[in-house]
């Protein structure tokens, strides 16, 4: 019997898709470049129904026509090493997904030369880590929309179950990586603002890792109920193997990253969109490298933390938690509207509300926000921020996220995603702003010409006798 569908790529993300596939009883073929690890595979887990390949023309001969062929191999030139080892061997209409962390920009110009030759392209987005692609993850998928509502079927099969499953089809021209891009976008910002309230917990208001422990908990139960504060009520209660240690405490501070939060910031400032929580967060991770400079100039300088009256201990929590809400949603909204750019400017035509529905569950993102946020743009196309009810919730946690950032400067502990957040809403939500001084600037050194408040028309001054202009 032929298989429905193949994989290529066996490391963590592509092994426990495949078996994903072949717990809900879809016949699956794989192959992975070093054999060794496909027979270690197939040795492990023999199933009648999953079948490893060690040539790819024969991998290619066991899959249903026309084949669906799914890549989770290293984004990048792997992708297009696999697509040409493929090419000779498949047919007209066959189907390649790439489910890999893909430059959206690389998945246009993939399906651009497939199209030639006939083979469709499809660049899909999948998001849930290990866990969730042997579950259900969170599936994005981007293409010609015919192609893709094909594979829909099956794909809701293997998707996150709930509330809904969690895949749709997302546009063409490199639509899934791109929405796949922002989501890992939005991923740094949050994990950073948590990051940011356990440091200020532990720092300023002393608590240890069994009161953070329970204040993420207590988060749980809040609007902030999402999977990464999930995670981090349990990594912070994890002991280490000694008595009375925890493992989070043993574990250096330097960061890694792989490269779609860069790009969502690449392309906020390419497309005039804004998204500081997230440039904070890949910038924290960055300067977190370099531990040993880090560590000269906090000898070098002086702290010079100001006496503050903090809040009394049955304010903390609430404060916290206010703060939190508050970035969080500023957040998803830097995200937001740049997805709602690019789907302006690549004609994506993008459907917020699908998209918040697709990352409720599977994903690292989901959150019970995701919620409120799908119902927000079902009925309007309007920023996150004119949504009643985040208006409702920022006109009330606003005060809280201001004075915690007020409480971590006095205290030099950097807040970054925090500020950033702030940065956005103030800079969003402010009539006048100092702009009149820039373009008098301009003008004065480079005749760049203003408009003025009080008549129509472009205006230069001769600002100087003798100056510039
Ligand atoms: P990796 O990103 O580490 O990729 C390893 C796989 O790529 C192996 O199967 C490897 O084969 C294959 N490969 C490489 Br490297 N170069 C190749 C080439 N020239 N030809 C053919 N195969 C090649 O694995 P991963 O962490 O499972 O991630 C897979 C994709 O999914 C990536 O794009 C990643 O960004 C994305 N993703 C990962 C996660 C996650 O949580 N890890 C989540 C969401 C998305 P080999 O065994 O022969 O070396």
């Amino acid at each position: 019997m032929k298989s429905q569908i193949g994989l290529i790529g066996l490391a963590v993300m592509g092994r426990n898709f495949a078996l994903n596939f072949s717990n809900k009883n879809i016949p699956i073929s794989v192959y992975n470049r070093t054999s060794q690890i496909t027979d270690d595979f197939i040795d492990t887990y023999s199933r009648s129904n999953l079948k490893g390949f060690i040539s790819l023309q024969d991998f290619v001969n066991s899959l249903e026509k026309p084949r669906k062929i799914l890549l989770i191999v290293k984004a990048g030139p792997a992708v297009d090493n696999v697509i040409q080892e493929l090419i000779p061997l498949l047919d007209p209409n066959d189907t390649i997904i790439d489910c890999g962390n893909s430059y959206f920009k690389d998945t246009q110009a993939r399906q651009k030369y497939l199209q030639e030759k006939e083979i469709q392209y499809i660049g899909m987005g999948i998001s849930g880590g290990e866990e969730g692609a042997l579950n259900g993850p969170s599936l994005m998928p981007g293409g010609e929309k015919e192609v893709v509502e094909k594979l829909l079927p099956l794909l809701e099969k293997v998707a996150a179950p709930s509330p809904t499953p969690c895949v749709a089809y997302m546009g063409n021209n490199g639509a899934g990586h791109y929405v796949k891009m922002i989501h890992n976008g939005i991923e740094y910002a949050d994990m950073q603002l948590i990051a940011e309230i356990y440091h200020l917990g532990r720092k300023v208001f002393k608590m240890d890792n069994l009161t953070l422990s329970q204040l993420f908990e207590q988060f749980q139960k809040t609007e902030l109920n999402s999977y990464l504060v999930e995670i981090t009520a349990k990594i912070l209660r994890t002991p280490d193997s000694t008595p009375d240690t925890f493992l989070v405490d043993k574990i250096l501070d330097v960061a890694e990253a792989k490269g779609t939060g860069k790009w969502t910031v690449q392309e906020a400032v390419e497309l005039d969109e804004m998204v500081p929580s997230i440039m904070a967060a890949i910038s924290a991770r960055s300067k977190s490298k370099e531990k040993r400079k880090r560590q000269e100039l906090e000898r070098k300088y002086k702290r010079d933390n100001k006496e503050q009256l903090l809040p009394s201990s049955n304010e903390i929590n609430l404060l916290l938690q206010e703060a939190m809400l508050a970035a969080k949603i500023l957040s998803y909204a830097q995200g937001i509207d740049l997805l709602q750019k690019a789907s302006e400017v690549y004609q994506f035509d993008l459907n917020l509300s699908k998209i918040a529905k697709v990352w409720r569950g599977g994903c690292i993102i989901r959150s019970s926000l995701l919620n409120t946020i799908a119902d927000h743009f079902e009925k309007s196309e309007q920023s996150l921020l004119f949504s009643p009810f985040f208006q409702e919730r920022l006109q009330q946690c606003m005060g809280s996220l201001r004075k915690l950032i007020g409480i971590a400067q006095g205290n030099t502990i950097p807040v970054g995603s925090l500020s950033g957040a702030l940065f956005y809403f103030d800079l969003n939500s402010t009539d006048n702003l100092p702009m009149n001084l820039i373009q008098a600037q301009r003008d004065y050194f480079g005749a760049h010409e203003f408009a003025r408040t009080d008549r129509p028309g472009r205006f230069h001054y001769q600002w100087s006798e003798n100056g510039n202009n």
